[in-house]
């Protein structure tokens, strides 16, 4: 028997635990609700008018199922981030690829399937740019009766950098794709929703941490931020880092911490300070053009009798192009274990180049005569619009996708350090995946490009997660560097960030049958095509393949004409998945 978990408030003290119920059912509405932050009030897309939304608390393994009910007037599809979904693709959430959208007034109800997954994840939009306020913390508690492998902390809480335009985001895209070029940058960021004492309107909103002293505090800091690699400190305080996207990390001391979007990383705070208040702070690291400079702030209270000072202390940040502080911090991440079961061979090696490319602009609407897009190797992604690559595969339609993604760039050129003209930097399009066959051992190396400068790329692949095995400055070198890969002790992630005019190269098994998303979590590097997909194919044994999908999956319209889906019923088929392993 299955024991689940549910809390929605911010910081645990006492959850509600249900015992003897194999499936957790959750209610996630999706409505438009007003909120109001820096004076401004505008109309933000919510789940049950909350934001950030609803913390889903699970313990390891668990199986929730959620029925996602659309009260918008916008189509939403709501992804399980970091959440490796076994053989179950039908729940990833992502539209045109695994699944159509969930249009105005539909419903559907999504299986969030945990395996070996511990510690923060979260779950956000990935329709447009809806997650900038569709998303919220997933809290992946150890099993019942099983400790963390650091000393128990008294409480969890989950803090997540997030970001606010006083402009609907919807308009903020439409004219984003409109105009070519880069989006119009946010007015805030925020800690926990709130922009916290540095923006204007907002001191009285601040998010407070009450603190007692002489406990511990497990921070689980998500970056829902669009664009932005940020950083986080605390005044006066150091922490550990235990954990990073739902896996145990070796115990790292540190006083800051950088975090890409889409991660998410685990923080142990002792509240060992003279009793005060201190704030909190997340900021942006930005390698170049227009941004916002003020600190997002929550405050950390000791509870007891004290006079607090008239202003809480103010960590000091990295300066904002500061790459080392970026890049070091994430450098230090190992994995827990020794014996981490990364693969020692591969069977296949790609070699991928993420370029921000320029073509053409000929529309009215263009605001210059080139438009920004993005590609992997020159490979700018176009998804289908009238069915899913997921729905296309299952039922063996032809001309929805193509198989010839690729696995290195069509020309090899000094990618770090090359500077091509304008008018040399198109990409071509498609909508092109790469066949793995089932198990096989896979290196990809990502290599940045220096196309406009270059920048930073935050890569997250769906339905795994993948050892860090190597990263470095300028061009890869193919005999040199894998000597120096790490493959005792590298960290388990499932977004890296690959740094500007760098290389990255991750490992995994590709051990889970289905369509996967691989993606910048820079929104607007995703918008412009940076993306591509696996289909990892059945492997021969039962317990290989893939599970059918669940009845209600959502319709386009463009499956009419195929021959009709064969359903399952979902909780035998995953009955049937826990016997046979
Ligand atoms: C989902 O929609 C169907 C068909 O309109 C309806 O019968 C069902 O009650 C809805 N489910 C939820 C959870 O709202
Ligand atoms: C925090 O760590 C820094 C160096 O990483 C050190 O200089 C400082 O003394 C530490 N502060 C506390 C309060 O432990
Ligand atoms: C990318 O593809 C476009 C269109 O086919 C082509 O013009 C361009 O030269 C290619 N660029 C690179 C770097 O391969
Ligand atoms: C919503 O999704 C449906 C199905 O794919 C599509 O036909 C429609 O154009 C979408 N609406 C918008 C506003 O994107
Ligand atoms: C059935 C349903 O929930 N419809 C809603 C769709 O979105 C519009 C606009 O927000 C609402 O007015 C409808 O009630
Ligand atoms: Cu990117």
């Amino acid at each position: 028997m299955k024991v689940f978990i549910l809390c929605f408030s911010v910081v645990v003290f006492g959850c509600i635990m249900q015992a003897n119920a194999s499936v957790r059912s959750l209610r996630f509405e999706v409505v438009n609700s007003d909120h109001t932050r820096l004076c401004t009030k505008k109309p933000l897309l919510t789940v049950n008018g909350r934001f950030p939304g609803p913390t889903v608390y699970a313990r390891r393994g668990d199986l929730v199922t959620v029925d996602i009910v659309n009260r918008s007037d916008q189509n939403i599809t709501i992804h399980w981030h970091g959440v490796k979904m076994p053989r179950y693709p039908w729940s990833d959430g992502t539209d045109y690829v695994t699944q159509c959208p969930i249009q105005p007034g539909k419903n559907f109800t999504q299986r969030m399937i945990l395996s070996d997954e511990e510690g923060t994840l979260w779950w956000h939009a990935h329709s447009d740019w809806s997650r900038n306020s569709v998303h919220g913390a997933i809290v992946v508690l150890p099993r019942a009766r099983e400790t963390y492998p650091f000393p128990k902390p008294h409480a969890h809480v989950p803090i997540i950098i997030g970001e606010w335009w006083n402009s609907k985001v919807e308009t903020v895209y439409k004219e984003f794709l409109a105009g070519g070029t880069d989006p119009e940058i946010s007015n805030a960021f925020l800690i926990n929703g709130q922009p916290g004492d540095f923006y204007p309107c907002s001191k009285q909103d601040t998010y407070k941490l009450p603190v007692e002293y002489g406990k511990r505090y497990l921070i689980k800091l998500i970056n829902a931020v669009m664009d932005n690699i940020m950083f986080f400190k605390i005044g006066n305080h150091n922490f550990t880092v235990v954990g990073t996207d739902g896996a145990y990390t070796k115990p790292l001391h540190t006083d800051y911490v950088a975090i890409s979007p889409g991660q998410t990383l685990d923080l142990l705070l002792e509240a060992n300070q003279p009793p005060s208040h201190y704030y909190m702070a997340a900021r942006i690291y930005a390698s170049g053009g227009e941004f916002v400079t003020i600190p997002a702030t929550g405050v950390i209270e000791y509870v007891g009798s004290y006079t607090p000072p008239p202003s809480p202390l103010l960590p000091s940040f990295p300066e904002y192009g500061d790459s080392a502080a970026s890049v070091g911090f994430t450098d230090q991440l190992k994995s827990l274990g020794d014996n981490v079961d990364v693969p020692k061979e591969v069977d296949e090696t790609f070699f991928y180049t993420l370029t921000v490319n320029q073509s053409p602009c000929n529309k009215p609407s263009c605001l210059e005569s080139t438009r920004l897009l993005a590609s992997v190797n020159n490979v700018t992604f176009l998804l289908p619009t009238n069915v899913d690559i997921l729905t296309a595969y299952y039922r063996k339609m032809s001309g929805v996708y193509t198989t010839d993604f690729p696995d290195f760039p069509p020309t090899s050129f000094n990618y770090a350090q090359g500077t091509p003209e304008k008018n040399e930097r198109a990409s071509g399009f498609g909508t092109a995946v790469r066949m793995l066959e089932y198990n096989t051992a896979v290196e990809v190396v990502f290599q940045g490009t220096n196309f406009g400068g270059g920048v930073e790329h935050p890569m997250h692949l769906h339905g795994y997660n993948f050892y860090v095995v190597g990263s470095g400055l300028g061009n890869y070198n193919r005999f040199r560097d894998p000597a120096r890969y790490n493959l005792v002790d590298p960290p388990l992630m499932e977004n890296i960030a690959v740094a500007r005019n760098g290389w990255t190269a991750i490992r995994f098994k590709a051990n889970n049958p289905g369509v996967w998303y691989m993606h910048c979590h820079f929104e607007r590097h995703v918008s412009w095509g940076m993306e591509m997909v696996f289909i990892v194919k059945d492997g021969e044994l039962p317990h290989e393949k893939m599970l059918p999908p669940p009845p209600d999956m959502p319709r386009c319209g463009g499956e009419a004409s195929s021959p009709p889906l064969v359903f399952g019923d979902p909780h035998t088929s995953l009955r049937k998945r826990d016997e046979a392993q």
